[in-house]
This record gives structure tokens, sequence and C-alpha cells, in this order.
């Protein structure tokens, strides 16, 4: 489709004012029909892979949305024009807690909610210019991404990556469902019936990620992400380095006790081990109660019972009475390097999943036991000296080993003292493995990935329960066959208030066969956590219509990893994990190529945006709708104005966004660039060349802006460079210049005028170079400074010696005023600057 051009033709050069509202929607329409953004895998050009992180399809887009398109699609079309064959996809990450809830509100099904907001959230992505390969768009609730979300899951199954065991969950006895941790209150009790909330155990599928800890841990080397999520990836996983090793246990006079049970620690300390003044187990340990004497049995019962009932985080904070979060077992453990009894506890501070779920107490160098040592009255040893005057609690730091020698059980004298942290380690570590008593160890703080959900509007689990199989688990868990999936929810379904899934009241998607002896069999209720689903569509991007499989090796080698993700840092840790979790372990099982480690090179998370101070969101009440904007100053307004606001990585203040002052910088440039406009004459000669120069200058930084992603001080150049061309005239070079630079950041207006000046499409231009010759400099402008404060502004060359521009400073007159005679100093910096201290 050709522009429309008539109304522009205007003899007496004034053109009429650039209306966004028909420009806009004109070339969104043509990137559209024409597929200028569509791209196919066989494409000859050196490929560029942009992702923004699909979104959860939750209505119109909002800014926050608005800010993170921009940037890619700034990409995309700014890659475009160098040369790249760029694939851009979107897609819809469309299964989800919000539309469960709206269904348990409205009874409308998910699915009816979820295909409502899809349209109206691409229809605002849209509109903001944003450009896709729309042949290409997967949702995650579709059959077809449900049953190869389904098929790697079996994979993962037939390989061990996939997993059940018995776990805790939210129970709530009220509404008689397990809750997602989001329905659970601060205080522990459910949001809907206000009962105290139970942790009960339930059987619950799991992806063994712990499985490449390692591996997730060292390929953060292979990736270009920022440094803070780098850093938040290496502590969620948690790697430490120690030792394991076990004790009897016995009573207080080191006599055996009669279940003869030994309790294996981990510690990151076995240098400290003569400090040890008693020891504990996790409440959940299951040698808990074998351990416990019958005096000390209805106390640690009670005590057990409480501490299933505390939430994680809460056991783990700091606060609270800490004299009630410990009990006394009425045994001991032998303390191997000395032969000691100490008392073993009960304590809510030690997790049953981390380590071995039962650690030494070193009260003298752990804060932690220190302060329990301290409420329970154990004896406190230091094995570290601390330095001269220390006056703390613990001492957590560096020093010669105290107080650690001894006779050890197997009757060794054993001594540590005057070694340094390191060398101490390593003696007690070669000591405990020479007796066979332990070893080094590395522990991984990542714990597998629970899958289960026991919600509707996610995948479902691809497993029957069959009543005479064994199946995988004894218990008759039988993998759904490749050819019957996908298995997929029923939409005549009715939602409960109580928000329990009504799939488990579903009778006819309840029963069926069994795919191995044709017996009854019970569908799993479960579904999949969403994390499921965006773990591998940016995979499915570059294969989306392949029907045997997930996607092709080839495809996916073509394309991945992603040359560009964009985000938000809200994803820094779970998604990402998880995302490189399912890559690696389908390039290990031969789905995806076996060489692809890691699935996003390069990341940018972008900012929050404020206003007034607040996080802009719904339940904030303070957003601005994009809608107002995008319906008077248009989308290349606002997208310049989210760009010059400030740094991209950097949270951002709305009341900073000037839009007014983005909106009449395009009139500017219309009226600029507009073939029929006279509103800034043709530059000659002299002035000609000079404006040619400043174009090269401009071509040079922004470019380098553009790699930077700096992307606000280009805007700024822009501004700069328009200003420029209105006080000294304008060529073709840099009026074309200027709009093949910008037409990243504001493709409408570029893609007009350029078409009006040109008869071609500025998206399909080369992106400019500029010529290195012409970015010599005649003359810059010298700052003369007399005590700091600017006295005059002199001309000279760019190479200017330090004598001359000394030379010069001082002979100037306005200088002369403010001198009597000889400076004291005058600081040269040629040639910029020169400051005289009288
Ligand atoms: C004695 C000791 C002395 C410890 C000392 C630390 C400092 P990271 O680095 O996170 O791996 N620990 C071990 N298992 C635990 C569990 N299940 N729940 C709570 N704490 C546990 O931490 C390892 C250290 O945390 C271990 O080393 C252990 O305390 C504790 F000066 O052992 B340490
Ligand atoms: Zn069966």
């Amino acid at each position: 489709m050709a522009a429309d051009t008539a109304s522009n033709d205007v003899a007496d050069g004034r053109v009429p004012d650039y209306d966004p509202q028909s420009v806009e929607a004109r070339w969104q329409q043509r990137w559209r029909d024409e597929g200028t953004y569509e791209i196919d895998n066989d494409d000859p050009r050196p490929p560029y892979y942009v992702l923004n992180m699909y979104p959860y399809p939750s209505g119109p887009a909002h800014m926050g949305h608005v800010r993170n398109y921009t940037f890619g699609d700034l990409i995309v079309r700014y890659k475009t024009m160098q040369g790249h064959g760029v694939l851009s996809p979107m897609g819809f990450d469309s299964f989800g807690l919000p539309a469960e809830n709206a269904a348990i509100q409205s009874g409308i099904h998910p699915r009816v909610f979820t295909e409502e907001r899809i349209p109206q959230l691409t229809s605002s992505i849209t509109r903001i210019g944003a450009v896709y390969d729309w042949r290409r768009t997967v949702a995650s609730h579709t059959p077809e991404y449900i049953r190869f979300t389904q098929w790697i899951f079996l994979r993962f199954l037939e390989r061990g990556l996939a997993y059940k065991r018995k776990a805790a969950v939210n129970w709530c006895p009220g509404c008689q469902t397990v809750l997602a941790n989001e329905q659970v209150l601060a205080d522990g009790t459910c949001e809907r019936s206000g009962d105290l909330v139970e942790a009960r155990d339930l059987e619950q599928w799991f992806f063994k990620i712990t499985d490449y800890a390692q591996q997730l841990l060292d390929d953060l080397e292979l990736v270009d992400w920022p440094e803070r999520v780098v850093t938040m990836q290496r502590n969620w996983i948690g790697r430490s380095e120690g030792a394991q090793f076990s004790m009897p246990v016995v009573d207080a006079d080191g006599e055996p006790h009669e279940s003869a049970a030994r309790v294996e620690v981990y510690t990151t300390r076995p240098d400290t081990a003569f400090g040890m003044t008693y020891a504990v187990l996790a409440p959940e340990h299951e040698l808990a109660l074998t351990v416990t004497t019958p005096e000390q049995r209805d106390e640690v019962e009670a005590f057990i019972a409480k501490a299933r009932s505390t939430s994680e985080m809460d056991r783990l904070s700091s606060e609270g009475a800490i004299d009630k979060r410990g009990v006394f077992t009425g045994s001991y453990l032998q303390n191997p390097f000395n032969g000691e009894p100490v008392p073993l506890y009960l304590a809510d501070y030690v997790l049953v999943t981390y380590g071995t779920g039962a650690i030494m107490a070193v009260p003298g160098e752990d804060q932690r036991d220190w302060d329990f040592a301290k409420a329970y009255d154990l004896p406190i040893i230091r094995t570290v000296q601390p330095p001269e005057g220390f006056d703390g609690e613990a001492y957590t730091g560096t020093g010669p080993a105290i107080n650690s020698a001894g006779t050890t059980i197997t009757g060794d004298e054993l001594d540590l003292n005057g070694l340094e942290m390191a060398e101490a380690k390593a003696r007690a570590i070669d000591w405990l493995t020479a007796n066979g008593i332990g070893q080094d160890r590395v522990n991984y703080r990542l714990r597998d990935w629970l899958l289960s959900r026991q919600r509707f509007w996610g995948c479902p689990i691809p497993i029957v329960y069959c009543t005479s199989c064994a199946g995988l688990d004894g218990n008759g868990a039988v993998p759904v066959p490749d050819d019957q999936l996908p298995v997929i929810a029923p939409d005549d379904v009715e939602f409960l208030p109580t928000g329990e899934s009504p799939l488990k009241h579903h009778e006819g998607f309840l029963r069926t066969t069994c795919p191995q002896c044709g017996g009854e069999a019970m569908r799993e209720t479960d579904t999949m956590d969403t994390f499921v689903d965006s773990s591998w569509y940016f995979l499915r991007f570059a294969d989306p219509t392949n029907e045997d499989l997930p996607f092709s090796q080839e495809a996916v080698d073509h394309w991945l990893p992603v040359d560009q993700y964009i985000g938000g840092v809200e994803h820094a840790i779970l998604h990402l994990m998880y995302a490189r979790f399912f890559t690696k372990a389908l390039a290990d099982i031969g789905v995806a190529p076996s060489d692809l480690r890691e699935p996003f090179k390069r990341l940018f998370t972008q900012g929050m945006i404020r206003l007034g101070g607040a996080k802009m969101s719904k339940s904030k009440g303070n957003l601005v709708a994009p809608e107002e904007i995008l319906d008077r100053e248009g989308a290349d307004a606002l997208r310049l104005g989210q760009l010059f606001v400030g740094p991209p990585a950097d949270d951002v203040d709305w009341e900073g966004v000037g839009i007014e002052g983005t909106h009449r910088f395009i009139g500017r440039l219309w009226r600029l660039a507009h073939p029929a406009s006279d509103a800034v004459p043709e530059a000659t000669g002299d002035a000609a060349v000079a404006v040619d120069k400043e174009a090269h200058r401009l071509i040079a930084r922004v470019s380098d802006e553009y790699e930077r992603w700096s992307y606000n001080t280009a805007v700024a150049a822009f501004m700069e460079f328009t200003n420029l061309l209105y006080k000294q005239g304008r060529t073709d070079f840099a009026v074309d210049s200027l709009l093949l630079l910008l037409a990243p950041m504001a493709p409408h207006v570029t893609a007009e005028l350029w078409e009006l000046r040109h008869g071609t499409h500025v998206h399909e231009q080369a992106w400019p170079t500029h010529d290195p010759s012409m970015l010599a400099v005649d003359s810059v402008t010298m700052v003369v400074q007399v005590k700091g404060k600017v006295r005059d502004r002199i001309e000279v060359s760019p190479d200017i010696s330090e004598e001359e521009a000394r030379a010069l400073a001082l002979a100037s007159e306005a200088v002369q005023g403010h001198l009597d005679g000889e400076p004291t100093k005058v600081i040269v910096r040629p040639p910029n600057i020169v400051n005289i201290v009288p």
C-alpha cells in the first residue's frame, strides 16, 4: 500500500501538522500486511534472536509492557537495518491463577477469560508500533502447546528427571483443599476461610534440577548478564564446601544408645569441631523420636507439632523467642574429635531439607548457635582466636585455631591449635577421612523443583493411576502414552468457592482406562506450575508449527541461544533458573542440540516505573494508561518519552516522562524533513560541509549509544542535532542520517518521512556509517577559568600544545581584568580547559 500523501502536498511550503493517529495506524497495518518482520528459518542473513519475556495476558498493556516492548522493538529494527535476519516472536503465558480466581468469582471459564484478554494485549502491543512475526505466536494454554509440555514431562520422567515423592503442602482444613502460597496470609491463615493453614504431606511431582546444580553455577560464565542477576542465581544455587561426618548417639556417660543410631552432620567449618558444645536435629529428622528418651517424649512431640505449622521463612528468621525454638531429646552425640558427649536437641532453625538435616553446634563461631546456647544455658568454647579488642558474640572471621587439641575417639592426638582456618579445615577433613568417620562434601542450597499444583488452570500432568498395575511408584502411576496427548482439562466444570480444583469432581475427566492393562484408572488431577510452560517457549518459537516434536534440532540450532533477552528483574531467579535447567536437560536427552548450554546469551532487566514514589500498579491505583497517550500524542512520542527519561536499567519516575517535549520534537522533525516544507532552508557552501560533518559525528555517536543501550543520550543527541539544523540549515545527507538513526526508536514518523522523500521503506535501509575522516574537528572551545569561574571562551585547534594554551589564556583581556600580577598557579588541560589561580 502506498502512503496517502495527497493531503500533505501543499504549494506554499507550509505542511499540515503531523497527524500521528492516521500515520501510525497506516504503518502498523502495512508492517503486518506486508509481513515486514516475518522471518523464515532458511533466511540467509546472519540470525539474531530478540525476545521479550512472554507476557501473562492480563488485558491491555500497561506502562511496564510499553517500556519493555519499546526496548525489544528498537533492537529488532536496529539489528534488521544492520543486516541481520531477526527473529522477533511474541506469545502468551496464558495459564495461571488470576484466570482461575476470576472463574471462581464470576463463573466464567478461565479459557474464555484468557482468550478475551489476548487480543486486548495484542492490540495494545501493536499500537505502540512493536513488530513481531505473528505467524509464530504460541500460547501456553493451547492444545498444541499442552501436548508438547506434556511430551517433555514424559521424556524427563523416562530419564529420572521427573519423579514423585511426598512433600509438605499448604492444607486448609476449612476449605479441605491445598492452597497456593499466594493464598496463605502472612499470619499463616487461609485468605478465604481464615483457618490456620497446616503443612500436609502429599504425593507431589518434582523435577530433578539439583542434578544440574554445578552446571547451572559453572555456565554462568557463558552468559553476558547483569552482574546482580548472576549473583542472585549464584546465591540461589548456594554452593558451599565442607565436611559430612557421623556421630554415635550416646547417653550422658557416653554409653551407646540402644538403637545404635548414628547422626550425620554437615558443616562448613570442620575446623571448629573442638568447640561443639551441643548438636541439633531438624524437628522433622527421621531419628527425632528414636533418640528421644521416655522422660522427654511429651515435650518433644509437642515441639515437633508446633514446628510443622511454622513456615520455613519464620523458622529461619532470627526474630521470635529463641528460647521456645528448641527442645532437649534426652540423648547425646559423641564428638569424635575429643570423645565428649554433647547434648542433642531439636531446634527449628535447622531445616530437614538442607545438608543432612542435622548439625554440630559451635556457638563460639556461629551466631545462631550462640543465641541458642545463651537461651539454653549451654557452654561456649571459642576455637578461633578473635582479634584483639573484639567484643562481639560469635566470631566468624579468620584467625589461628585455639582450644582445638585432644585425644580423639581412635586414640590419636589431634592438634589444630595455631593453624589458620583453611589449613585447620583441611586437617580436620583428612582426619575424618583417614578414620572412616566422614569426608569432604559439597552442598547446594538449590532444591528440586516442586512442579505439582492442585489447580485447574494449568497444564495437566499426563499420568493415570491404575487400580491393578504397580506403575512407576508402586501406587499405579502410569504415564499417558505420546499418542494420547494432549490431556486437556474439560470445559464443563463448576468452580467451587473453596478454590478446590474442579478436576477432582469431574467424573468424565477422572475416569479413564489404563494404557498398560486396559483396566480402570483415574487421572492425575495435579497440573504443572506455570514456570514449566515458560521454561521452553523460547525453543518453540524457533519452530512453532512442528507437529511431531516440540521443535526440531535444526531450527533451534539456527536461532538459539537468544541473542538478547529482555524482561523484568522479578524473574531474575526462578524463571531464568528453570529455563536454563530445561535447556540443559533437553540438550542432554537429545531433544535440543547437545551443544546448547545456555538459552539466553545476553539479558537485559529493566527498572521499575514509579508514580508518586510508588510502583505504578493496579493495586496502588496509580496507573497511567498508555491508551490516552496513544490517542493523543501517539506511539512515537510515547516511545521517545520512555527512552528519554533515563538509562534503561534504572527505575524511572513517570513524572519525569515528558510526552509534550517528545511530541513537539516530532513536530519539528516533520517540518524539517517533509519534502514540501520550507521550515528549514537548505545549507550551502561551507555551512553545508559543516552540517554534514556534524551528521557524521551524530552517526558515530548514536551507533555507539545503540550498542551500549544508552538510548536516553541518543534521544538527546537527536534533539540537539535537529536544533542545529534549524539554526544552520539542512542538507539531504544530514536529514536522511537523522531519519535512519531515529527509525528504530520512532518507527512511524521516520517511515512516513522517508517514504515521502525517497519512496522506499526506511526500515529496509542499511544502517548508516560515518566517514572517519569527517570526524576531525577544526576547532574546539577552550574554557578559561579564573579561580574556578569561567571568564573567557577561546576557539583553539584541537591539538593545541600546553604552552600555547597557557599563553593564549593569560593573554586574554577578559582574564587580565581578573588578575593583578603573576598567577600563583595555572592548570592547563588542553584543548578544553585552563584554570588560573591568582
Ligand atoms: C558448624 C559451624 C560452625 C557452622 C561455624 C557454621 C559456622 P552453608 O554455608 O549455607 O552451607 N547447617 C548445616 N545444615 C543445616 C541445616 N539443615 N539447617 C540449618 N543450618 C544448617 O551453611 C552450612 C552451615 O550451616 C553448617 O556449618 C551448619 O553450621 C549449618 F562456625 O557447622 B556449621
Ligand atoms: Zn493398569
